[in-house]
Formats: structure tokens, sequence, C-alpha cells
């Protein structure tokens, strides 16, 4: 598994095509690799990637253990639960350096869970909360509210919206992958697997997520590239439930459907039941993303082709660590980019 993050400069300087300089690797205290890139335009405001030293004795600087809290969405989703104990067992080996918790949401749409999970740790005094926002614009708010109260909010997997930050008056780094390209890899395996011509649908996450749109993009680009012919695309909101309904009226609709593409993993486990269902497991190639541990039988027995793997432990890892940086005074901007990878059957045991 890759642990390689690649820093790129602030979106603002990154869109006005600022030249990226060499890159520096680096060696963080969770032991993974950084690949650090600084643009001439960077605000002068942004702390490096590298590490400059071992973090001060945290305890020491402000007088009592930092408490960190991650905030996730649906532990229903198998991707969740494997962050939430990565997050919990990198946790269990600094308990001299900071308290930890874990909060998460019941379902995909449970938004108000997260609202609630930020005030809470705001009214306990936390120090850092990681988070991975549900709603790119809604969430914005009470991260404000915890960043005024003096609280580190470090963003991971769904990037926040600029506009809503910028109207907010904030703006925060983004640590998570480039899920258009992530989608766009899937996208692609599909497409050399059907050829041109190919007919497929696309399953959307919730359309209020920045990474939802993001994938949608890239399997857009996959479709024009692989020049394939996309007879719909509809959102089922991240859920196995709903992914399932809405394939199953696809089949009726587009009998001739090849291949479908769903943007996150729970939604291909609906897909494929969908087609288990009318028989056509196996025939029609399913693309996912997450690399959750219930698609990995599947891709192996030919009823996916194939997912992408996005580490999401590691993320929540990394998070945490930058959390305790900028505790110790570092400020961080820009987007710090975590990897991704393809899984077809050939990557898997
Ligand atoms: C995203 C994650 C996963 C996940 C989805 C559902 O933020 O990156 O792909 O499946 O949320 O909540």
């Amino acid at each position: 598994m890759s642990d390689v993050l690649r820093f790129r400069p602030h979106r603002r300087f990154a869109a006005a095509g600022a030249m990226f300089m060499a890159a520096a690797m680096v060696v963080t205290t969770t032991g993974a690799s950084l690949a650090q890139s600084a643009s001439p335009g960077d605000s002068p405001v942004c702390a490096p990637v590298e590490p400059a030293g071992p973090l001060p004795d945290l305890t020491a600087l402000l007088g009592h253990k930092p408490k960190v809290g991650l905030v996730m969405k649906s532990l229903a989703n198998e991707f969740f639960q494997q962050m939430d104990a990565g997050a919990k067992e990198y946790a269990a080996t600094q308990t001299d350096v900071f308290d930890f918790q874990t909060v998460g949401m019941k379902d995909e749409r449970d938004f108000d869970a997260q609202v609630q999970a930020v005030e809470n740790y705001i009214t306990q005094q936390f120090d850092v909360i990681v988070i991975a926002p549900a709603d790119s614009k809604a969430m914005v708010t009470p991260i404000k509210k915890a960043l005024d109260a003096g609280i580190k909010v470090i963003n991971i997997d769904v990037a926040l919206d600029a506009q809503a930050m910028a109207d907010a008056g904030i703006d925060l780094a983004f640590f998570g992958p480039d899920n258009r390209a992530g989608a766009k890899l899937a996208g692609d395996a599909l497409a050399a697997k059907l050829g041109p011509g190919g007919k497929v649908v696309i399953l959307e996450g919730n359309p209020e997520a920045d990474n939802a749109n993001q994938r949608k993009a890239g399997f857009d680009d996959s479709v024009a590239e692989g020049q394939l012919s996309l007879l719909d695309s509809r959102t089922a909101h991240w859920e196995t439930e709903e992914a399932n309904q809405v394939m199953t009226n696809f089949l009726t609709q587009y009998p001739d459907i090849q291949g479908v593409m769903a943007a996150n993993d729970s939604m291909a486990l609906g897909v494929v039941q969908a087609l288990q269902a009318a028989g056509k497991a196996g025939d029609i190639q399913v693309v996912g993303f997450d690399n959750i541990p219930a698609v990995q039988p599947l891709i192996k027995e030919g009823n996916m082709l194939a997912t992408v793997e996005q580490y999401g432990a590691q993320m929540a890892k990394f998070g945490i660590e930058f959390g305790l940086r900028e505790l110790a005074g570092e400020q961080f901007c820009g987007w710090v980019q975590t990897p991704v990878s393809l899984v077809t059957a050939a990557e898997l045991p």
C-alpha cells in the first residue's frame, strides 16, 4: 500500500497555473512518506508539509493534554468503519500525546448528527477536530464556529466549498484525494473493457458533497475519452438500498446497459444485488470506489470489474497528525493530496 501524499499549492494559485517547484521527500511520525511541491505563489503563512522537527510537548505547551475528535459520515459504510478502526489504532499508540474520540452518522443523510458532533466537541473544548464533511456547504457554518472557539479544524476526505468558505471568511486546507482522477481510473477500466460505444449508466453520490461531484466529473471524462454512450446518471445518495432500486429501474428502462459506474462501493453493492435479482450479474460490468472488504469477493468472482482504493484509515491518521502540528503553531493551506489506486482482480490476494 502506498503512503505517498502529495502537497499541491493552494487552489487559487493552482488555478492561476503557478509553476510547481522541486519535490522533497520526508517521513512523518506515522512512518509514511510525503512529497512536497512548493509554489512560488504560496502564501507565506502556509507551513510546508515537511515537518520541521519533532512535535513539542503539547501538554506542557497547552497546559493540558490535547483532545482530538474525528467526525465521520455513515458508520453503516465499511469505508468509515475502516477509517474509525485505523484512527483508533493509531490513537492507541499515542495515549501519552493526546486523548481521542470519534463520532459518525447513522446513515449517509443524517446531516444533523454531524452538526451536533461539531457542537459537542466545541462545548467539550476539544483542541482539534478532524472532519469528513457530509455537506460541502452546510458544514462551513459549524466549522467556522469551531474555528472561532480556537479549535484547529482539519478538513479530510470531502473538500469544503471554496465560495462558502470565502463567504464565511475562512480558508481551510484540504487533506484528501483527487476524486476526479480516482473516478477516472475506474471509468477508464470500464471503457477499456467495453470499448467505444459501450452503453453505461452512472450512480452518483450526495450532490451536496464535493467529492460526489468530482467523481461524476471523472466518470464523465472516461465517457468522453473512451467514447462510451452514457444512457443516464442519477444519485443514489451513497446508499446500497437506494442504488439497488435505481439500478432495478435502470434495467427496465435501458435493457441494453453494458456497464455501471458507481461513485462508491456501498452503491456498487446495491447495483450487484439488482443485477443478481435480474440474473445479469457478471454480464454487466460494474466499477465502484473505496475498496471496502465487501466488494473484494465480488471482484474476484467477476461480479465487479474494479474499484478504487483511497486509504481512508491513513487519511484520518494524517489528519490527526496535521491537527497536532497546527496545535504546535504550524498552519497549513492548499491541498495536501492523498493517494488513490485502481484495484482489479489482479491486485487482490
Ligand atoms: C465519501 C468517501 C467514500 C464514501 C462516501 C459515503 O466521503 O470518500 O467514498 O463511500 O463518502 O459517505
